[in-house]
């Protein structure tokens, strides 16, 4: 019989350490760290207050590509999860869940049981978060299809549960966008039949009115926007035009041809006051778009979602530099036959997409000094191919060599065949959902008057992003569960409990 034991309610703490108030949780927090110093290694510890905020708002989120297969599918989930539906299939009846989302569907250790079992918590139990079941969507689309269409269109969901779907999804119709040809794949000028007309300063007002008419008519306290529209290739980065947040806001205002689609929603966003999160690969996030971001005290996040080949990724590279084997070849190839593949057969759309697919093992590889000279890194391959009959269902296929003991050779093949949108989507609820949660988190370090904001630059999202964007300087990490422990350690320290080191040294002695 297994020994976890679960928590399966709302739980409080009983420290000194934590004092919850009528609207807020006040944790009293010791970060320790080590720093080193030549051959010397030093222990450092410093004291700060988390404070977080308990009501949780009334939130809308505005995607950017409602459309399209991920937008559509993250509605469609949250409404039949909201509605508790049930569909039949060959395989017998399923009811709605979120499966794939960390925040809603997993769990983390919270302490152990007076016998020393591990007892766990599912993780949207730790602090108070959305649920988007509540969330109210909305958004943007080039192309004008209601949702219901999208959702038939993308072929994702079984035909029972698109059939109970439709009445819901049909009167939902995505907001006109804005639109530049130069930046996606000309194959998808047929499906931009629903875009805003004017300069370019016009469209990022247009932006700025719907976000505000979004919130005003749904009775939003809070609106986070992302994007799940078609990949840009890369905007180049030019001395005054997208080099700094006035650059920027005068590129607009001439309708500079370099600024990206995604760049104007960026700053849309920003300007409002909302969270903006990127999860496709390309370069949004623009110096200028950094810099407004750290003037209006904004959250940014991104870049691309990792859903599926990434995110395995990111743990097996782990797993081989950290068990002492040297992977020495990755190569990765996909297929699949949506919309994303057609929009990725293009050149420079496609180079954003290999960019992001391929830094994602750089920082274990360069953790190990033993395996890997300085500036050594294993060859790495990243091939897509668009092979319409497969529509979402995506078909990875992985090669890694690695060298083992005593000149050894190991391959390991993976093959991996999913919807795409079904890795992606669950992603969407749980950026949003931490995304929101981080701007209800603020810290007051020891001899400080004041309570500070995480940096604007949200890097705490990187669990679910395959190139994180991180603040300038800092390391960035892509190693999955090194990522997960961050999110839960820093929801653990905003409870006053320490980080959880897995030593279980209660089982280790007599
Ligand atoms: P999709 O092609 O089905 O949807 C994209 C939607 O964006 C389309 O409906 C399109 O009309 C719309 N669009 C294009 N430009 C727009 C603009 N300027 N404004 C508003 N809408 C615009 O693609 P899918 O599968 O939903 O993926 C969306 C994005 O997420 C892609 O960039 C993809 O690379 C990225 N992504 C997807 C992952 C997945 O597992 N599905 C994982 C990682 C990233
Ligand atoms: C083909 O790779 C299409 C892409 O949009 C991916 O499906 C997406 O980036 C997911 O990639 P990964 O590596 O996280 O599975």
């Amino acid at each position: 019989m297994s020994s976890c034991q679960h928590l399966e309610g709302e739980f409080t703490v009983q420290s000194k350490n934590c004092q919850y108030n009528a609207d807020t949780i006040i944790s009293d927090y010791t970060y320790e760290t080590t720093i080193v110093e030549g051959n010397v290694v030093k222990p450092v510890k410093s004291k700060m207050k988390f404070r977080t905020e308990r009501k949780v708002p009334k939130l809308g989120v505005m995607l950017v590509g409602l459309g399209g297969n991920n937008g559509c599918t993250c509605v469609a989930g949250a409404i039949a999860n909201k509605l508790g539906m049930t569909w039949e299939t060959k395989e017998g009846k399923l009811k709605a869940n979120y499966w794939g989302s960390v925040m809603m569907a997993s769990t983390a250790k919270i302490g152990n049981d007076t016998h020393g079992n591990a007892v766990y918590t599912p993780l949207r139990n730790m602090l108070p978060m959305a649920n988007p079941n509540e969330i109210v969507w909305g958004g943007w689309d080039i192309n004008g299809m209601n949702l219901g269409e999208a959702m038939k269109r993308s072929k994702v969901l079984d035909i029972d549960l698109q059939n109970q779907l439709y009445p819901h999804m049909k009167n939902i119709t995505p907001l006109p966008s804005v639109y530049f040809s130069d930046f996606i794949a000309a194959n998808q000028g047929e499906r931009a039949n629903n875009v805003i007309k004017g300069t370019k300063q016009e469209q990022l007002d247009q932006l700025r009115n719907d976000i505000r008419n979004f919130k005003t008519n749904n009775g939003l306290d809070k609106v986070i926007l992302l994007w799940t529209a078609n990949t840009e290739r890369f905007a180049s980065i030019e001395e005054g035009v997208n080099d700094t947040a006035d650059n920027l806001l005068e590129s607009i205002m001439r309708g500079e041809a370099e600024v990206s689609a995604s760049t104007v929603f960026a700053v849309a966003s920003i300007l409002e006051g909302s969270t903006f999160i990127n999860g496709s690969p390309q370069n949004t996030f623009v110096p200028g778009v950094l810099e407004l971001a750290r003037q209006h005290k904004v959250f940014i996040a991104g870049d691309d979602f990792k859903s599926g080949q990434t995110k395995m990724k990111s743990v097996l590279v782990d797993f081989l530099v950290s068990a002492g084997i040297k992977p020495v070849s990755i190569v990765s190839y996909n297929h699949l036959g949506n919309n994303d593949g057609k929009n990725l057969s293009a050149p420079s759309q496609f180079r954003s997409k290999e960019i992001s697919k391929s830094n994602v093992v750089d920082d274990m590889v360069a953790s190990n000094r033993i395996l890997f000279e300085e500036d050594e890194h294993p060859d790495h391959v990243v091939v897509i191919k668009y092979v319409p009959y497969v529509a979402d269902s995506k078909r990875a296929m992985d090669e890694y060599t690695s060298e083992i003991f005593m000149g050894g050779k190991n391959t390991i093949v993976m093959h991996n065949t999913c919807e795409d949108s079904l890795l992606a989507t669950p992603l969407i609820y749980d950026l949003v959902i931490l995304g929101e949660l981080c701007e209800r988190i603020t810290v007051k370090k020891e001899g400080s008057e004041d309570w500070e904001a995480f940096h604007p630059v949200l890097s705490l999202l990187s669990y679910m992003l395959k190139a994180p964007l991180v603040p300038n300087g800092a390391p960035v990490v892509n190693a999955l569960f090194t990522q997960r422990e961050a999110v839960i350690n820093v929801m653990r320290a905003c409870l006053g409990l320490g980080p959880n080191n897995h030593m279980t040294l209660e089982h280790r002695f007599e």
